[in-house]
């Protein structure tokens, strides 16, 4: 990849980079990735806590799963990674679209404005019946009411396996007219986001992996940079910025 991204057109502010994130982003703010030797899934059965049928089968294991990484997520902070990429917004504005598979918000609270949650977000409720959305508390129950229709009919807004991703035609928009591709921190294991790199390349993007290990999508990448996030994702930010948190190329 090109030490220094420039957008080269001066075109609507349709993303020039589009920015995959995934666990391994959040594993160093001490939230647990899913995948790896002490992942969730290796400590939860998949099929029971993060899918629609699991969540009918047994509504209160689903919830003490989910209220779990709610409560754990409260005490997380955002990494040295989630700061360089809020402030890799700041200096490219729209330019810049971070597509995220995770479902926690420290890059919200990095300050990053410009998110899209595929995977929908754990601090947010959602009502099966009505389709109502609101901010979840901590702790959320099988016997809670909507607020909006007081159906006992809420769940965790988060996508599962076997349900559709959310965003996916302004995703699939950013990437068909992205020159710049970079994931950060997946193991390109889950679809259809494992996929955003090879329709990237196919648009004619550069694509670039930045992750603490070899993934099932590496092979994809042009380029491909080993090491934790906290470390890698700032020096890159720097490098693609000019060198130094001042610099910072126009949108
Ligand atoms: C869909 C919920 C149709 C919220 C998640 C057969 C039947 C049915 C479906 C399928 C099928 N075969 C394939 C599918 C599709 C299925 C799928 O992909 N299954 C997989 C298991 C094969 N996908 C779906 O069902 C999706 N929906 O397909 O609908 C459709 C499709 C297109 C268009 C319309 C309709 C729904 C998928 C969403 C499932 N929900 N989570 C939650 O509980 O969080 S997925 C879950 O995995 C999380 O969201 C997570 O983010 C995501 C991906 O995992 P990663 O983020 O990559 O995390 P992982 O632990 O795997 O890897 C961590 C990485 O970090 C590693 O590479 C590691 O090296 C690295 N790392 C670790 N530490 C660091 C680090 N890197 C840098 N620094 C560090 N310090």
């Amino acid at each position: 990849m090109e030490a220094r991204l420039r957008p080269t057109t001066r075109g609507p502010a349709a993303p020039h980079t589009v920015i995959l994130t995934g666990a391994g982003l959040s594993a160093e703010s001490g939230l647990g990735t899913f995948r790896d030797a002490q992942g969730l899934w290796s400590r939860y059965n998949l099929d029971d806590v993060a899918t629609p049928e699991g969540f009918a089968r047994d509504p209160a294991l689903v919830h003490a799963f989910y209220n779990a990484r709610r409560a754990q997520c409260l005490t997380a902070q955002p990494n040295p990674a989630h700061l360089a990429l809020a402030r890799l917004e700041s200096a490219w504005g729209d330019r810049l679209l971070i597509v995220t598979q995770n479902v926690d918000d420290l890059h919200e609270r990095a300050g990053s404005l410009r998110v899209l949650h595929m995977h929908g977000r754990l601090n947010e409720a959602f009502c099966n019946q009505c389709g109502d959305h609101w901010p979840a508390p901590v702790e959320m129950a099988a016997s809670d009411r909507c607020p909006t229709c007081r159906a006992q009919a809420t769940r965790p807004a988060v996508v599962w396996f076997g349900e559709t991703p959310l965003h996916l035609d302004q995703i699939a928009s950013a990437i068909s007219g992205c020159q710049h591709f970079v994931a950060i921190g997946t193991s390109g294991q889950v679809y259809p986001a494992a996929a955003f790199v090879q329709e990237a390349a196919a648009a004619g993007a550069t694509t670039l992996e930045l992750n603490l290990d070899r993934s099932d999508i590496t092979p994809y990448f042009d380029d491909v940079r080993r090491g934790p996030a906290s470390t890698l994702v700032p020096s890159w930010v720097d490098e693609v910025l000019g060198g130094s948190p001042a610099h910072g190329d126009s949108p």
